[in-house]
Order: C-alpha cells, then structure tokens, then sequence
C-alpha cells in the first residue's frame, strides 16, 4: 500500500502516474518554492471582526466577499479572494448563548456561499453548495452558537468552485468560547493565538495558481496567509488553534526540540481527557488546541514546529517559535504528569458543557455504509459509486436518531487518503480497521481521517436541527469532483 510519502520516494514520473493518473502529472515534480528562506516574515494574525451593532443577546457582523491584493511574499501583491480583505479572513470571537447574525454582501464575479464548519446551525444558514449568494448579492446567516466551545472555522463551499474559492483565500477562524473555557486555566487574549495553515503554488509573478488536485505541486506553506514566518513568544504557557484550511495537505506536527504538546481540544471542542502528544496529525478541516510550553526554554532559542510527512523538504518547516525574555504568568501554572505544562481540572465532567455525551448504543437506530473511491475511468471521486446529486438525499435520518455510518476508503489501490465530513453534528469515532479510536481522535469530531483501505466506523445523534446537509471528503478537490452526498433530517411522523 503506498501512502503520499512513498509516492515522492518513488521519486519518478512513472511511479507518480500509477498513483495520481491525473491530469496534473506534467507538474507533478517541477518544485519551485519561493527563494524567501524559511522564518523571513512575522508571523501576522487576522484582526477580530467587530460586531457592528449589539443587542442582548447577538451580535451583529458586516462582511464583504471580493477579489483583492495581499502582500503574502515581501513587496509583492497577491490577487486573492477574500473577506473583507483579509488573507484569511477576520477572526470571529462568539460566544455560546449569544447568537450571531452575519450580513454576507457578495462582491464577486462568482457565487459564493459561507459555510461555518463544525457548527450546529439552522440548513437554511448552513451554506448548502446549491444555496449561493449570486454576484452582487447579499444575504444573512444566522448562527445560534448553541454548542460548547470550539474552533470552528468559516469557508466558501460553492458547488464545483469551492475547491478553488477556498485555494484563493475564503476561510477565516471563528472561535466560539463558553463558561468552561474561563473555568480552565488555559492561556487567554494574546497567548490563544488561531493558526490557519495551508498550501500553495505562487508563479514567478507571486500570484496564486490553482491546479485542481495538484497537491504535488503546492511548494508553499503559509501560515495566516504569510509564507512560513517566525512568531516572537514569551516564556510562558501558548493556547495555539491549529486550523488546517488546506485543500489537500495533511501534517503531522512535531516540535524540533522534542517538545511535547498537551491537546485540549480537537474539531467539536474540548477533550474528555487532554492528551500529552508528541505528534499531532492534522489533515484538511481538522482543528486541534494544543498548548506549548516555553517557561523553561532559554530566552533567545528558536523552536521550530515542523511537518514530519511534508512532500519535499522544503515544506517541513512551518513556523518558528523565537523565545524571548518576559516573566512567566502571573496565572496558577499548571502540571500534569509526563508534561511540563497544565493541570486540567480532573472532574471535567462536572463541568456544565464538558461534551461528555455517548449515546447508548440500543438506541442506534441504523447502520449504514460509505465507499470513498477515486473512478479512474472518469477522474471522479465517488461515494458509493456515485458522484454527488444535488437532488439525491443519500440517507433520510429521524430527528433524534443515533446512526452508526461505516466509512470505507476504498482507494488502498491507488493509494489515494480521503476523509469524511459531516455537516452540522460532531460525531464519536467508534473504531478504526477494529480498533478502537484513541480518545483525542474519537471525539468530538466532525471530519475524520481516513487512510487508504481504512474501515471507520462513526456514531452520530442528529437531534437539533431537520433539514438537508452535506457530508463529503474535505479533501475539497475532491468534494468538487464530486465525493460529496447529502443527508437529511426529518421530522419524526
Ligand atoms: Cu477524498
């Protein structure tokens, strides 16, 4: 079974083409990064959106979809697509019990539509592919943020262009806090820092080039849209949002001084029980919250967070951490055992809205099944043979129903990873290829990693909102072309 890396090691045109027998082959192996050296630029964060009006209980938010320039690479100007200009996007900051109503105007010469991933949300705000804003229109999505904190992020999901929409600059973070985030002692303003972190090809000119699928040829890791930058941080405890807004890049995290991270959260929100992890795998749509240490780290060190399974050198480094001076916090600090770092609260289920919840399994109401295969016949990606309908509802769900769904990656032959994506509910991983999930990659999820021949089996409980929604591979090229499929919840009669 090949994966990605041995692809690269086959090291041939040849060896690619029995893998990726796409159309991309031409490029697959040309490689031209930008000449910046890694950890050149500052690290920048995204500002956070203010509301524009306020009421008891929503905020009020003004965005605008439009074609403009960014400075990625030194002195150079980008055409991307953006929120309200921003490569990524603005940050939102909700907060659970406070909904938020967003005025989408879009300024493009396409369709767009703003889906925000992970969230329980209304079908009529979900950003349905076949439910766009046309050019020169508006329209408003309505967020109840009726779930416990998380790092959700918002995207562009137009049917058949939201791979490129996405590739060209629309995500942006939206960070959802609730009463348990300021119960823990988890670093807070300017140490919770959000990381959007993707691929891209940049030509000699430095503007985006978008080959669907080419993910051989996308040199350039960028971090909050700049190209591997470093990032000043004191000595003390870091809250970082890993947020993977890549198409088709997958990571694996590691610390270059052999540091750990303690994973707080992943995709729905926070852990059962944190997690001290030396590797943290993040492929696209994946989030996960790690904190690092930095109390006992030298002033003057650098530490590097890396990409163990990058495609080429050159992609392995993704952000510099530059430790200066500074006091630790003035906060309790934290110990855990085989950590440096934190001491969470050991009863977290007591606590309201620790995301404890596991349906017991008499309840389950239906199995079903889902085969993710690549058709090299037509270079579709397809879910049990089929390519995504709008007008097909691929499985009608009872409101309040508990669903088991197995999910097959059936692309072992060429080697190809998927994973699956469900709108609007997180979802428990129950077991992987017979065994069961380690606990910071079961729950709460709502995209799960699927490498090929894999066998997952997930458990779901749909019991807020009815309606039609999306599920598909969040390996966005393939969601266009066109690995996607539609549930939808109904009333029960
Ligand atoms: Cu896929």
């Amino acid at each position: 079974m090949l994966s990605r890396r041995d692809a690269i090691k086959l090291g041939s045109a040849a060896g690619a083409a029995l893998i990726f027998p796409t159309k991309q082959l031409a490029s697959a192996l040309s490689d031209d990064p930008s000449e910046l050296p890694p950890f050149s630029v500052p690290l920048s964060l995204p500002p956070v959106l203010k509301p524009t009006r306020r009421t008891g209980d929503t905020d009020f938010y003004d965005m605008r979809i439009a074609e403009s320039e960014h400075e990625i690479l030194p002195g150079i100007r980008t055409r991307a697509l953006t929120f309200n200009g921003g490569f990524p996007g603005p940050t939102l900051r909700a907060h659970r019990g406070r909904a938020v109503v967003i005025r989408q105007v879009n300024d493009m010469a396409s369709p767009a539509t703003v889906h925000l991933h992970g969230a329980n949300v209304p079908a009529s705000s979900d950003g349905h592919p076949m439910d766009p804003i046309a050019p020169g229109q508006s329209r408003v999505y309505r967020y109840p943020n009726d779930q416990p904190a998380a790092t959700l992020w918002y995207h562009d999901h137009t049917h058949h262009l939201e791979g490129e929409q996405v590739y060209r600059g629309l995500s942006g973070a939206y960070l959802l806090s609730d009463p348990v985030d300021a119960l823990l002692p988890f670093p807070s303003g300017e140490f919770d820092v959000p990381l959007l972190l993707r691929d891209a090809k940049l030509n000699g000119d430095g503007q985006l080039v978008f080959v669907n699928d080419d993910f051989m040829n996308r040199p350039t890791i960028l971090v909050n849209g700049r190209p591997q930058p470093y990032f000043e941080v004191k000595r003390r405890l870091y809250r970082l949002r890993l947020i993977n807004v890549s198409n088709l890049e997958v990571f694996k995290f590691q610390l270059s001084n052999g540091a750990r991270f303690l994973q707080i959260a992943s995709d729905g929100g926070f852990l059962r029980v944190p997690a001290v992890r030396q590797e943290i795998d993040l492929w696209p749509a994946e989030r996960a919250e790690v904190l690092v240490d930095f109390r006992s780290v030298p002033a003057g060190t650098a530490i590097a967070l890396q990409n163990v399974v990058a495609l080429s050198e050159n992609k392995r480094d993704i952000l510099q951490f530059r430790i200066g001076g500074g006091a630790s916090s003035s906060k309790p600090e934290l110990a855990i055992p085989g950590w440096t770092g934190v001491r969470p609260p050991s009863a977290q289920a007591g606590i309201p809205g620790w995301p404890t919840r596991n349906p017991p399994r008499e309840r389950v109401a239906r199995r079903r099944r889902f085969v993710l295969r690549f058709d090299p016949a037509t270079g579709e990606f397809l879910i049990n043979d089929q390519g995504f309908d709008p007008n097909r509802v691929d499985a009608r769900i009872d409101h309040g129903a508990t669903e088991i769904w197995e999910i097959v990656n059936g692309d072992a032959a060429f080697g190809i990873t998927h994973t699956m994506h469900l709108h609007l509910v997180q979802f428990r991983v129950l077991d992987r290829n017979g065994k069961p999930e380690p606990g910071h990659d079961a729950y709460p999820k709502d995209t799960v990693r699927l490498n090929p021949g894999d066998v997952v089996r997930i458990e779901a409980t749909l019991d807020t909102h009815t309606g039609r929604y999306p599920f598909h591979c969040h390996f966005l090229d393939h969601a266009t072309h066109s690995m996607m499929g539609q549930f939808e919840v109904v009333p029960r009669g």
